[in-house]
């Protein structure tokens, strides 16, 4: 069992596709064990993308994902972290796996939907910054 952080970024929010997203997490077997809709402060976002900080999107990136709602979502699973990597695609819609979220939901790499952990030590890191422990189901 695994558990990673997966996000609904404001894009997906603002489209309406969180009822999308969730059924898709659902009905592929994930237990979600926290979510909760909310605004990411400016420090959280600096912190959750601190490793593109030097990238010239950065500043963008921290706008768009601080400019509306999020879901924040931790789920648990078998392979969790590399299985909704793979349900959400490439981070570049265009190269994303036909069927996934990035593909069918998504034309550009900036605004691409939804976030997921790239890694067990990701997942630790980022389900600590979103998510209290009394907010997890045991
Ligand atoms: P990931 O979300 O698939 O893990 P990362 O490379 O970690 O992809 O990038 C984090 C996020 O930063 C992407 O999902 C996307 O929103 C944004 N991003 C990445 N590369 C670019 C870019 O070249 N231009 C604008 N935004 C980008």
């Amino acid at each position: 069992m695994e558990r990673t952080f997966a996000m609904i970024k404001p894009d997906g929010v603002r489209r309406n596709l969180t009822p999308e997203i969730l059924a898709r997490i659902v009905r592929k077997g994930y237990r979600i064990v926290g979510l909760k809709q909310m605004v990411i402060s400016r420090e959280t976002a600096q912190a959750h993308y601190a490793e593109h900080k030097e990238r010239p999107f950065f500043g963008e990136l921290v706008d768009f994902i601080t400019g509306g709602p999020v879901v924040a979502i931790a789920l648990e699973g078998e392979n969790a972290i590399l299985g909704w990597r793979g349900m959400m695609g490439a981070t570049n819609p265009a190269n994303a796996a036909p069927g996934s979220i990035r593909a069918d939901f998504a034309t550009t790499t900036g605004e691409n939907v939804t976030h997921g952990s790239d890694s067990p030590e990701s997942a630790e890191r980022e389900l600590g910054l979103f998510f209290s422990e009394g907010e997890l189901l045991k």
